[in-house]
């Protein structure tokens, strides 16, 4: 009994580790279902991230031509702000310049002024030496003067002349060159504009950018919360698993044993059974013995009770009715016999009688009455109705054929009838 204690125990441990495994199934094909939805939304993250990685490159070298531009434009702007700086001075230049050509101007008309008063001053004919000697000296100083001062204005432009020129073709050039630059600035002005324009969508493109890439780090942290999840599932799993296999290995010597069990369970049930025959028989000879010590007899399935008193044939029944019982049917040779030897040729009533509007011969409990069969226990001669008032039947003789039908007031014995019904199914 120790083994097969140890076998049930060992199969109960078995069938539980079982159902532990099997529990865990659909969890298993859950998170398994997880994990592969989480490897596609990772496949379709990185895809994401190649499209954002080539848009960053894309972006990274429209903002290096954008800063290429802007290098350029400040190089630009600091010339321009150079050129801007010296533009103080060439105007100073300018004004000065102006002033000397003013006054270049002025002695320019001075010396036409003064060519002009020589040729007019020259004599048409030879004046008398002698009659102007004074006068004469007095104009010469004044031609030298003047001579000398042409001489000296006539310098002073040779000197300062390619002085200004050189100056004045300086600030052409240097206006020139600030033109350029200026042009070049304003040239510049809707590619700056446009690059701008780049730069700024850039920035929202770069914020649209950083925004997914939080949702998908989101995402990221949400598949590895799920990942390490289903790798904890897969842990408890595995030691599950083991524990299967370590119980499968002893499965072989358990099925030997529980044959052997199953063998001597069958064996058990058997003696089970033949225990409980034993005892539903044992329980029906109680009861048959308790109503036999009440005074009925035990025949075939019925209890019959066998009075010792008399009475009418409708207060007999009145009595088997108040002992759960009918007035006896007859419905075979053997129980036929067994009342007639039982009644020991003394007159007992049974529960026949005439019923209906035809008066035919019914049973008072109710079982059909087969008057064909019924034929071979009348007494040869009866029922005869003697004077019109046999209406009930009797046992009289101790033979086969003993009934005879008699006045239903007249009192006789009688014997009741009660089926035998066990307790028990
Ligand atoms: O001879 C048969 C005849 O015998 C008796 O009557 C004289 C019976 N009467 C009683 O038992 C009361 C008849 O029933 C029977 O037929
Ligand atoms: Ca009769």
């Amino acid at each position: 009994m120790g083994t097969i204690s140890d076998i049930k125990s060992s199969a109960q441990l078995l069938k539980e580790r079982v159902d532990n495994v099997s529990a865990l199934g659909p969890e298993v094909k859950k998170n398994s279902g997880g994990v592969e939805a989480a490897g596609v939304q990772v496949q379709r993250v990185n895809a994401s991230l190649d499209l954002v990685h080539t848009q960053i490159l894309m972006l990274k070298t429209s903002v290096e031509n954008a800063n290429a531009h802007i290098q350029i434009l400040t190089e630009n702007w600091e010339d321009v702000n150079h050129l801007n700086a010296q533009i103080p001075g060439l105007k100073k230049d300018l004004d000065k310049a102006s002033v000397l050509n003013t006054k270049v101007r002025g002695l320019q008309s001075s010396l036409e002024n003064i060519n002009k008063l020589l040729r007019q001053q020259e004599p048409p004919s030879k004046p008398a030496p002698a009659l102007v000697p004074r006068r004469c000296l007095t104009v010469r100083t004044a031609i030298i003067c003047l001579v000398l001062a042409l001489a000296a204005s006539i310098l002073l432009q040779a000197t300062l002349y390619p002085w200004f020129m050189g100056t004045i073709s300086d600030i052409k050039s240097s206006a020139q060159l600030l033109k350029e630059r200026v042009d070049n600035v304003s040239a510049l002005g809707p590619e700056v504009k446009k690059n701008s324009g780049g730069v700024e969508a850039a920035g929202v493109q770069v914020q649209r950018v950083n925004a997914s890439l939080d949702l998908v780090h989101t995402q990221i942290l949400m598949l590895k919360t799920s990942v390490e999840n289903a790798n904890a599932h897969i842990q408890i799993l595995t030691e599950n698993w083991e524990d299967v296999n370590h119980l499968n290995a002893q499965i072989p010597g358990l099925k030997k044993d529980l044959d052997k069990a199953s063998v001597l369970n069958t064996k058990v049930r058997g003696l089970q059974s033949s225990l409980e025959n034993i005892n539903k028989l044992l329980r029906q000879q109680d009861d048959i013995l308790q109503m036999v010590s009440q005074g009925w007899r035990y025949f075939q399935g019925n209890f019959y009770y066998f009075s010792r008193i008399v009475k009418t044939w409708y207060s007999a029944q009145q009595f088997c009715l108040s002992r759960g019982a009918h007035l006896t049917s007859v419905t075979s040779e053997g129980e036929q016999e067994f009342l007639y030897k039982t009644a020991g040729g003394l007159v007992h009533w049974i529960g026949l009688t005439k019923a209906g509007t035809e008066g035919d011969w019914t049973w008072v409990d109710d079982t059909p009455f087969d008057k064909v069969q019924s034929k071979r226990f009348w007494i040869p001669g009866e029922p005869n109705n003697n004077g019109n008032n046999e209406h009930c039947a009797n046992i009289r003789v101790s033979s086969l054929r003993s009934w005879n039908d008699a006045p239903c007031d007249n009192q006789f014995l009688f014997i009741c009838k009660r089926p035998y019904i066990s307790a028990e199914p």
